[in-house]
């Protein structure tokens, strides 16, 4: 009986180690197979490399941070979008000048034309950031009436120029 108890317990140990190898050995080899498959598999996925700033998908036309954005056809100075405002409103601590230079510029999603104004911000030293020269229909210096070359906040009581916005004040008559 004893002779047959250790028999067992020799088998019983023999088929426990080679069953826990045979696992372990099996698990790692799985595992392996993961990390490698994966690790080539990773690059390959459609990853949103935009770091979630919706400006990224941009056409420059549509885009208010952009020279080519396309209400910026006539402007001559920096966009106020870039300096802390937005398309419309001056930066905090400036104002819009009382003067203005007005452009007409095509929307390329309706197609119409519409009366911009070009307001410059007035009270603090120049931006510096995204200046902007695009200047659609603008002509030499000689000819006042059609320059935009000029500092516009020179009818305010604050005449330092920081930068400029696109107003839309008026939509072209198709008639
Ligand atoms: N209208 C923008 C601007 C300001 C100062 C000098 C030139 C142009």
């Amino acid at each position: 009986m004893k002779l047959f108890q250790e028999w067992l317990d020799r088998f019983t140990e023999r088929r426990v180690r080679s069953a826990a190898q045979l696992t372990s050995r099996r698990s790692t080899l799985a595992r392996l197979g993961t990390v490698l498959v994966g690790g080539a598999l990773l690059p390959m996925l459609p990853f949103d490399r935009s770091g979630g700033n919706a400006h990224a998908a941009l056409v420059p036309a549509e885009d208010p941070q952009h020279c080519e954005y396309w209400r910026n056809c006539a402007l001559d100075g920096f966009l106020c979008t870039c300096c802390g405002g937005t398309i419309t409103a001056c930066p905090p601590g400036t104002e819009a000048s009382k003067v203005t230079w007005v452009g007409t510029c095509r929307n390329p999603k309706d197609g119409k034309d519409y009366l911009v104004s070009y307001n410059d911000c007035c009270g603090k030293t120049s931006c510096g950031r995204c200046l902007c020269n695009f200047n659609e229909r603008e002509r030499p210096a000689y000819k006042m009436g059609v320059h935009n070359d000029i500092n516009w906040c020179m009818a305010n009581t604050q005449t330092m120029y920081h930068c400029t916005v696109s107003v839309i004040v008026g939509v072209g008559d198709l008639g």
